[in-house]
């Protein structure tokens, strides 16, 4: 029974009607892309790498996600950072690049039934003619290809990230995949807004080659805003082809619980959308880097172990424990609580075995608490509801995916009372869980920390390494020299979806103060390479990389600047060396102890300056051209 409050919302009655129907409920899902956001997972111990795919993906024991949609990497940054791409230069195709084919692997391991989805932010700068071109289309299928050696179909396929479409080039892609043996794959248009909906009523080939409408953050308030409303165009829900919130978040994985939840419920209610897309799946990334808590868990701590799963873990799980895609809506059983958003939403999905039901209560906007009064009829079960729920507007462990009482109908009638902040599943199904599993305390990287990169696999990322631009790859040494080296892959500018800057990489630990970062290198062609130093604030796009910078070319001449978080830049000193050429191997070294900074060259100190901006902060690797340079024995020693 509602408690007495000064504006007490209204009794809500809701009659749970398996007789009737609404759209089909297609899945929720997240996205790891658009991107580098999964980076450092890839590199946890093995017990908590699996643990954290658990909380992800394992039926009855996490988020339990229904759908992935994985990033086609293209070598140029996403976000958080650039995803390698399969194909670095024309025809030569490695389906073992990166980490997402790997994350679709394991998340498939752990639910056989997962959809899986691939979307390119980027693509690679050999493609001829842009993104929109024949030499996308036979990339696409080079990807499809190598998802189909790993074991993975992809069930959908999107254009390019949030650059709207180019009509007759989805035509051409559907019928290449067709062609090419992938009738089965359908095509999402266009993660980006609704325009798309109205071109494809005007273009009946448009319409035919795209299967389902995409859009990104339809509800209100996209980054750190509240989802209150959500929207879709008459014109889209005329169209009568599915339609997604195929990307939406951008929030902590804390406080932005409500916002998923809403999204999820008034995402159906409001816009008639059936599939909800959570932006990223995982903050698996170094804490300097824009979006660091962003997701459903945290996971930027790989050799401590440490990670943390985010109340949008148990939001999602309120959904999808609950669910199968495939269910429907019941349009009668779904709106919002007292006739009022202010009071919160419910929706009802019904099995396709006619006899199961979840509703999803949630009252992230409530004052009051709040009763609904429930009645199921029209063949669903009127046997035992369980009750599940989360606090979301106030995350706390002991208040994440609660079971509660049971309840049992009377003549299939029964009352829930609802507090404010929460969101309710009320289900017929069984099977639900919470895992158990904890993580180990977060500690630094330990310095020295050094790598030959002669143990790892070629063609891999090597460990820890974080691409921000461009892609750095264990390859076999060039110049002369045995064993394997770190190799930027990408030999020209990639179509980018962020702005351009230096190809680099980081690596190391926020904390570190003191010390020597040292490196071989050699020269692909002529340009300059550069180390970087006490890498703090990373703002958007990737330039804009806080921390010193030493530079140095082929010719010689070298500069140690220093870049706040905007991108704006200070030399401190430069001058010129012995020339360092091209095809050799050289030593390069920089330095931090308090505030002397101080760069060398094959062991001579050529440079030193005093500065106090910067007191910590990762190290990284990178070259102000896109060429095919090489990096050998990367060492950072503590210098005091
Ligand atoms: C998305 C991108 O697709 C992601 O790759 C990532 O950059 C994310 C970070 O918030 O942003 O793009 C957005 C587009 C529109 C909104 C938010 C994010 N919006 O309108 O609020």
């Amino acid at each position: 029974m509602s408690t007495s409050a000064a504006h007490a919302a209204p009794d809500t009655s809701v009659t749970v009607d398996g007789a009737q129907g609404g759209r089909t409920f297609d899945g929720i899902g997240a996205i790891s892309g658009g991107g580098g956001n999964s980076r450092l997972l890839t590199d946890y111990p093995a017990a908590q790498q699996s643990q954290i795919l658990d909380y992800l993906f394992k039926p009855g024991y996490g988020a339990n996600l229904q759908l992935l949609k994985i990033e086609i990497g293209g070598d140029a940054n996403s976000t958080d950072g650039s995803e390698p791409s399969i194909e670095h230069a024309r025809g030569t195709v490695n389906c073992n690049a990166g980490y997402e084919f790997w994350l679709a692997e394991q998340a498939k391991a752990r639910n056989p039934k997962i959809g899986l989805y691939g979307l390119a932010w980027a693509a690679p700068g050999w493609i001829d003619g842009g993104f929109w071109s024949t030499d996308t289309i036979n990339y696409l299928i080079s990807w499809l290809g190598c998802a189909k050696q790993h074991g993975l179909p992809i069930s959908y396929l999107g254009g390019w990230n949030e650059r709207g479409h180019d009509a007759g080039w989805f035509v051409q892609l559907r019928a290449a995949l067709d062609k090419a043996g992938y009738s089965g794959v359908q095509l999402v248009a266009d993660d980006s807004g609704w325009g798309v909906a109205d071109d494809m009523a005007k273009d009946k080939a448009f319409n035919d080659a795209v299967s389902i409408i995409g859009t990104h953050y339809s509800c209100e308030g996209g980054d750190g805003g509240n989802a209150n409303t959500c929207s879709s165009t008459q014109a889209a829900k005329d169209n009568g082809k599915p339609l997604w919130d195929s990307e939406n978040g951008s929030q902590d994985m804390n406080t932005g619980a409500p916002a998923l939840i809403r999204a999820i419920t008034r995402g159906y209610i409001d816009a008639k959308m059936t599939s909800y897309f959570n932006w990223p799946l995982i903050a698996a990334i170094y804490p300097n880097l824009p979006y660091s808590t962003v997701g459903l868990a945290t996971a930027g701590s790989p050799w401590s172990g440490n990670y943390t799963i985010g109340t949008s873990t148990w939001a999602t799980a309120q959904v999808t424990q609950f669910t199968e895609p495939g269910w429907k809506f019941i349009d009668s059983a779904s709106g919002y609580l007292g006739g009022s958003e202010s009071n919160g939403t419910y929706v009802s999905l019904k099995s396709p075995n006619g006899k199961d039901y979840s509703t999803i209560v949630e009252t992230t906007t409530a004052q009051t608490a709040q009763t609904v009064n429930l009645h199921v009829t029209g063949g669903l079960s009127t046997g035992a509801v369980h009750v599940w729920a989360t606090q979301v507007n106030s995350p706390g462990a002991a208040t994440n995916l609660v079971r509660q009482q049971d309840i049992t109908p009377v003549d299939g009638s029964y009352s829930l009372t609802t507090e404010p902040g929460w969101v309710y599943t009320l289900t017929t199904t069984t099977g639900q869980g919470k895992g158990t599993a904890t993580p180990p305390a977060a500690h630094a990287l330990a310095l020295p920390y050094t790598d030959n990169f002669d143990n790892d696999v070629s063609g891999t990322e090597a460990r820890y390494l974080s691409d921000m631009q461009g892609s750095f790859e264990v390859q076999k040494c060039a110049a002369g020299r045995d064993g394997q080296c770190l190799q930027q892959m990408a030999a020209v500018k990639p179509i980018e979806w962020q702005d351009d800057s230096d190809a680099f990489t980081l690596v190391g630990d926020t904390t570190w103060k003191d010390y020597r970062l040292q490196t071989d290198v050699e020269l692909a062609k002529p340009g300059a390479v550069e180390l970087i130093g006490r890498a703090g604030t990373q703002n958007r796009p990737q330039s804009h990389q806080q921390g010193y910078f030493f530079q140095i070319s082929d010719t010689g001449a070298w500069t140690i600047f220093k870049s706040d978080a905007n991108g704006h830049r200070t030399v401190l000193t430069r001058s010129a060396t012995a020339a360092l050429g091209t095809g050799k191997w050289h030593r390069l070294a920089l330095s931090f102890s308090g505030t002397a900074i101080t760069a060398s060259v094959d062991g001579k100190d050529v440079g030193t300056v005093n500065d106090a901006s910067y007191s910590a902060g990762l190290g990284g690797l990178g070259m102000t051209h896109y060429a095919t340079d090489q990096f050998d024995n990367l060492s950072f020693q503590a210098t005091r």
